[in-house]
């Protein structure tokens, strides 16, 4: 496993945005973005990751864009009477400075809308958050199995 994850930041220092891993931004770190697998016919995804602030301001996500979906939103998922409901935030996801957001599945999530190649596990599906204060910031969602609940690769 040592050499693998060696690999994985050697590739990701000097290839991003075209691998999965860990990205950077200012004071912001996006780690190990995922997806998952569609199965055949669906054209929905949800998009996981931690977001760590490390800056004295809080910053926004406000968006994300990728060349797979028609659009994508950020979405909040939550239990209510026993009924799983989704719903986009509008305003965006606040990243607290000095503090992390856990973008999984059950809870906040960024939607893939309007996928028409679906996700395969293994491949690389890449995108761009854009935040308030910190600007866009080109990342790659490696895809797990479908219906995983878990990230597909860790680095530590
Ligand atoms: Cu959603």
């Amino acid at each position: 496993m040592r050499i693998i994850a060696a690999t994985c930041l050697a590739l990701s220092l000097f290839a991003a945005p075209a691998v999965a891993g860990d990205y950077t931004s200012g004071s912001l770190t996006i780690e190990n973005p995922w997806t998952r697998a569609m199965p055949p016919g669906a054209k929905v995804g949800g998009g996981f990751m931690v977001i760590t602030n490390s800056g004295d301001a809080a910053d926004t996500l406000v968006a994300l864009k990728t060349p797979r979906a028609d659009r994508g939103e950020i979405h909040e998922m939550t239990m209510a009477e026993g009924v799983m409901k989704m719903r986009e935030l509008e305003a965006g996801l606040e990243v607290p400075a000095g503090g992390s957001v856990e973008l999984k599945p059950g809870s906040y999530h960024v939607m893939f809308m309007g996928v028409t190649d679906g996700f395969k596990e293994g491949e690389t599906i890449e995108g761009t958050l854009v935040f308030q204060n910190a600007g866009e910031v080109p990342i790659a969602f490696t895809v797990g199995p479908v219906g995983g609940k878990m990230a597909p690769m860790k680095h530590d």
